[in-house]
């Protein structure tokens, strides 16, 4: 009996020869994807900021994007979502995978206060406002789930400005069949919160997911 090893692209395998014939797996072969635009002919990111006090002010080809309960006397959210990610390229998500993990990668540079990424539950364009989502998003099972998939206290370390969103969960149903329609980002509090978004002209600094997952068999 041979054991045999490699990891190949992110790939990590681990197969047992039985005998001469027989290529048995020992381990279920998770597999890696990430979304970033700007990487590996990636385009898929929309995101944009909705503010209150520019209700209609279209928002979304800012290179960066604020979260801030009292934005100069109004509040500012942030929706975000990554298009064309479930499917059968090979740098996709597979329909039916089950998600090992699924974390949003956001490159801060603005300290608030605690902000809170619910997943949306209704669809926005990229030309969404304060106004057409009418007056913003409301956590409410409606428009945006009750229920946080992650936060961030808002704070930026020292060594990195890379905050790191949990969204397994999501992704998990995203894959099993249910409409992706992104996550919007609502601070707690006034001190703004802010990130460098999709159109911002370093790549390596615009939102990623990264998804590890397992094909269905
Ligand atoms: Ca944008
Ligand atoms: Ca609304
Ligand atoms: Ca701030």
């Amino acid at each position: 009996m041979i054991g045999i090893l490699w990891i190949l692209n992110g790939i990590t395998s681990c197969f047992v020869m039985a005998g001469d014939s027989n290529v048995v797996p020992v381990s279920k072969r998770t597999e890696k994807v990430s979304f970033q635009n700007g990487v590996d002919h990636y385009s898929g990111t929309v995101d944009t900021e909705i503010w209150a006090l520019a209700p209609t002010t279209l928002l979304e080809s800012n290179p960066n994007a604020s979260s801030d309960a009292n934005n100069d006397g109004g509040e500012s959210q942030v929706l975000i979502r990554f298009d064309n990610i479930i499917g059968s390229s090979p740098n996709q998500i597979p329909k039916n995978a089950r998600i090992a993990s699924a974390r949003m990668h956001v490159s801060a540079f603005d300290q608030g206060s605690t902000v809170n990424l619910h997943r949306m539950l209704v669809p926005f364009s990229k030309s969404a406002t304060w106004s057409s989502v009418i007056d913003g998003i409301s956590a409410d099972d409606l428009e945006a789930s009750r229920h946080k998939d992650s936060f961030t206290f808002g704070k930026i370390a020292a060594n990195s400005s890379t905050i790191v969103f949990d969204v397994t969960d999501t992704v998990q149903a995203w894959a099993t069949g249910q409409a992706n329609h992104g996550w919007v980002f609502l601070n707690t509090g006034g001190n703004g919160w802010d990130f460098y978004a999709s159109e911002f002209e370093e790549t390596e600094q615009r939102p990623k997911l990264v998804v590890e997952f397992e094909r269905a068999r």
